[in-house]
């Protein structure tokens, strides 16, 4: 065994571990504790895994005095074989930031003053009493999170849809993840990700659509990299307007403009049928619609899609050919897709290469519409984002009937008259003064909503009641009646699933500082106090901690897809990780679905009839049927329909936005801690170098990018992104104001606008202006290690120096 040190700043993927095709991939422990302590001096090791992504990486929480004092990565656990990412390295320093949230605060004379629990629970209690009495459930709405634990919404959505029976309730997940339940939901009839992580040992072709894997899930990268340094690598085909680090290692990038991937995936299908690369015989047995897309592709010759996407068309080819001869392809997509313009279209079509292609249920085969958040997929499970708990089908009767059973409650009181309200028509409702009370957890919309302004404006409201629960004060939390102060990961226990289904447990490490409490205290507190009753005035819900509540969810999870009944604390204790489905006939979960082409979309047990991939409207239940009797996979085709916001004159750039590797979201935890804030410490704003040089823009310049629905100033970074394209990272908020006051939050100018389909808002489509403002002397604060790496050779490499060290126990021979 070896251990090496590494700056993890400058290195963020670490020492390569090279591994063949169908291989072990070989463990590698990283580890890092504060100030150098020794690890035996660490008092204990608390099992928990990351939580600032969707990857569900598996690592020990370093506990001494009663403090976290760092992280180690677990060797045992099937996701990351001990590897850890650089966010979550140093991003556990936030849990013990001095301006934790430690006391509720409620708003008097309009100012926030600090209060008891008693009184901040009386004054929701009481506000709610009343709209009850006067306006009704649809009155309330629950804003929730994907990055609670599966107890906390399972609870939430009890409380909400069964004891309140309210129909708003909806999660951030709908602006992360939406498109990719929706997309599921349309091939297969159901949500649940068909692919897992160990495709990446087995595939020949990797196709990442809209997804820079590199920044974004680290270590699912490095698992990809470690393929490409060993034998027989896979070649990689990227699809995203700009030059991550997945598309410098790719072997066709495809680089489109934004808003153009449904006229991408039609060239790219137009190939794989021109030259016949189908398996006609999985399609015959296990799929409806093939004639469709047959018709619908017809149209796209690759030089079609070439032109609108303004990319070669003998790159469109080459990609073809590489998808349509794969052996084993595993594809991945995620906001490069789910937050452009039509995004279910588009998200569908890549389901359709598999199924064409017959490529599911097999090593190497995998779909992984990916996840954002570390627990997104429980808020989908647990039917607190839009959907109904275990994947039931709110148009379907029979579903609703074994909801009330469960929660012992009648089934009128869950409201099913349509589907459950998504996240930006509960803003409309609150904006048009029909939703009264808005209960807000665990996410940060005033910086993470389209059009900020409008947002702002909403929420500041008299009218309506904002409760926002947080770990910090944020933009939200300012314009809140009530604020609820909650305890962190590492401070309370529950479980998680990640982007390949597995489940882990993330166990209590440390208590939380000051008054804080666990939010799954603070609902079931609510629900206490509300004193809400089941038919046999029992209370609802009727559990009273966190293993009660996983105990109640696996009953309601019982026969469904995402079956929990095997499980329990005791057995994910000391794991590496469990795959659901779990239950008596897989006990030790299930690593793929749809071996055997067998798909969760019979009409009865379905969780969704489908939705036109055009305009949104839902199927019928007996359109569904006379289309889809026996349950098989559904090819949907899409035509192109150019964006809503195309780059005109007056704004001729495409506007698109996202993240990097330093940072995560509206940057509450990771702008707290020193190595990751060094590393992208102010917003930046991606330009190329023909226009940079059109404008006279130097690097580091600053500059304004203006859109019809604001203006943020920031620094250029003259980088490899395509021309006529710019890209800002979204973390920079409302309180990110420079010296003169101007805005720094990309959401200051996008656009309020969804996806028909998924109604996830289209963060990635806008078109912009771009303009010198002055000169400066330093480069823009952009990092120099991934997409935003800048052209010129004079910016100082990204690095964290001593502080940021981690070591990485590497194993000598692979072990299998
Ligand atoms: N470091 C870090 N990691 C994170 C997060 C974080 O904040 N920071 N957040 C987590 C969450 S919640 C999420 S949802 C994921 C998101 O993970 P990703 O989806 O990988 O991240 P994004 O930067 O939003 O977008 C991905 C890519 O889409 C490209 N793109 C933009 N417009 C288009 C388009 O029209 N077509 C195509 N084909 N591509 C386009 C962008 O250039 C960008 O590189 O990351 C998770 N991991
Ligand atoms: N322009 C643009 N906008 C975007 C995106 C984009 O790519 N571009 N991406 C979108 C995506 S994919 C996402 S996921 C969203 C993310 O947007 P948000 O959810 O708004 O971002 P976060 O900063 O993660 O907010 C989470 C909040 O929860 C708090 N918190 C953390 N842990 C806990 C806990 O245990 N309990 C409680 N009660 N609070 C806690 C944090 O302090 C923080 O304030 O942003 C979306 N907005
Ligand atoms: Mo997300």
């Amino acid at each position: 065994m070896t251990d090496n040190k590494r700056d993890r700043i400058a290195e963020p993927w670490g020492t390569r571990t090279p591994y063949g095709k169908g291989g072990h991939w070989p463990e590698r422990v990283d580890m890092h504790l504060v100030n150098g302590l020794a690890p035996e001096a660490v008092d204990r090791w608390v099992q928990s895994a990351s939580v600032l992504h969707s990857n569900g990486d598996g690592l020990d929480i370093a506990v001494k005095d009663g403090r976290i004092v760092g992280i180690r990565g677990r060797s045992v656990d099937r996701v990351n074989r001990g590897r850890v990412d650089t966010k979550d390295l140093f991003g556990w320093q936030a849990n013990a930031s001095t301006d934790r949230l430690t006391t509720p605060l409620v708003r008097e004379n309009g100012k926030l003053v600090e209060t008891d629990w008693d009184t901040a629970m009386n004054r929701i209690v009481g506000r709610s009493k009343e709209l009850l009495d006067t306006v009704g459930p649809s009155a309330f709405g629950f804003y929730t999170s994907g990055q609670l634990f599966l107890e906390e919404y399972y609870t939430q959505g009890v409380i909400a849809h069964g004891a309140i029976g309210t129909n708003h309730v909806d999660g951030n997940t709908r602006l992360c993840t939406a498109t990719a339940a929706e997309a599921l939901k349309e091939s297969f009839g159901c949500d649940g990700q068909p692919g897992s992580y160990t495709d990446v040992d087995h595939a020949d072709v990797i196709a990442l659509f809209g997804h820079n894997v590199a920044e974004t899930q680290t270590v699912l990268w490095m698992r990809m990299l470690d393929r490409l340094a060993g034998d027989d690598p896979p070649a990689i085909v990227c699809v995203d307007p700009r030059p991550t680090p997945v598309a410098q290692h790719a072997t066709v990038h495809l680089a489109p403009m934004p808003g153009t991937n449904v006229a991408l995936m039609n060239g790219l299908l137009h190939e794989i049928l021109r030259n016949d690369w189908v398996d006609h015989d999985y399609v015959d047995a296990h799929a409806v619609g093939f004639d469709e897309l047959r018709k619908r592709v017809a149209e796209f010759p690759p030089e079609r899609a070439a032109k609108i996407c303004d990319v070669p068309a003998e790159d469109i080819r080459e990609a073809a050919r590489l998808l349509g001869t794969a052996h084993a392809l595993l594809s991945t997509v995620l906001q490069g897709f789910y937050q452009s313009h039509q995004a279910t279209a588009a998200a569908v079509q890549v389901n359709n290469i598999h199924i064409v292609r017959g490529m599911l249920g097999r090593p190497g085969c995998g779909i992984l519409q990916m996840n954002g958040q570390p627990t997104a997929e429980n808020t989908r499970e647990c039917g607190a984002d839009g959907d109904l708990a275990g994947f039931r089908n709110w148009s379907n009767d029979s579903h609703i009937e074994e909801l009330a059973r469960l929660w012992n409650i009648d089934a009128l009181q869950i409201p099913h008259y349509a589907p459950p309200t998504h996240a930006m028509q509960m803003f409309r409702y609150a904006e048009q003064g029909t939703l009264r009370l808005l209960w807000i957890s665990a996410t940060n919309p005033a910086v993470s909503l389209p059009e900020l302004r409008r947002i702002r404006g909403i929420l500041g409201q008299d009218r309506l009641f904002v409760i926002v629960q947080d770990i910090f004060c944020t933009e939200t939390t300012e314009l809140a009646d009530v604020v609820l102060p909650a305890a962190a990961w590492g401070e309370k226990t529950g479980t998680f699933t990640n982007a390949d289904r597995t489940v882990h447990l993330s166990e209590k490490a440390v208590d939380p500082p000051g008054a804080a409490r666990p939010d799954l205290d603070i609902f079931l507190d609510y629900a206490r106090r509300m004193d809400f009753r089941d038919n046999d005035g029992a209370p609802l819900p009727s559990w009273t901690d966190a293993e009660s509540a996983f105990e109640a969810w696996k009953r309601c999870s019982a026969g469904r897809p995402c079956d929990y009944t095997a499980l329990s604390y005791d057995k994910l204790r000391g794991s590496g990780g469990v795959q659901w489905p779990c239950n008596a006939d897989s006990p030790d979960g299930t690593e793929r679905l749809y071996a055997n082409g067998r798909f969760w979309a019979s009409p009865e047990y379905c969780e969704a009839y489908g939705k036109d991939l055009i305009t949104g409207a839902p199927l019928e239940p007996t359109e569904y049927r006379a289309m889809n009797p026996a349950g098989k996979a559904i090819i949907k085709a899409a035509e192109y329909i150019s964006p809503h916001e195309p780059p005109r004159p007056e704004y001729p750039f495409a506007l698109t936005t996202g993240r990097t590797l330093y940072q995560f979201h509206t940057r509450t935890k990771t702008g707290r801690v020193p190595q990751l804030q060094a590393a992208a410490p102010e917003v930046w704003v991606e330009v190329s170098q023909a226009d940079a040089q059109r404008l006279a823009i130097a690097e580091g310049d600053v500059v304004e990018v203006g859109t019809p629905r604001g203006s943020v100033t920031a620094k250029a970074r003259i980088c490899g992104i395509r021309t006529g394209v710019l890209f800002l990272p979204f973390h920079y908020g409302y309180w990110d104001v420079d010296a003169d006051g101007h805005h720094r939050a990309a959401n200051e100018l996008t656009i309020t606008d969804w996806d028909p389909v998924s109604k996830q808002p289209l963060y990635k489509t806008a078109a912009a202006k771009l303009h010198r403002i002055n000169g400066s002397t330093s480069p823009a604060p952009a990092p120099t290690t991934a997409a935003s790496a800048p052209v010129s050779v004079d910016v100082d490499a990204t690095s964290g120096g001593a502080v940021a060290e981690a070591t990485e126990a590497l194993t000598s021979s692979e072990t299998p």
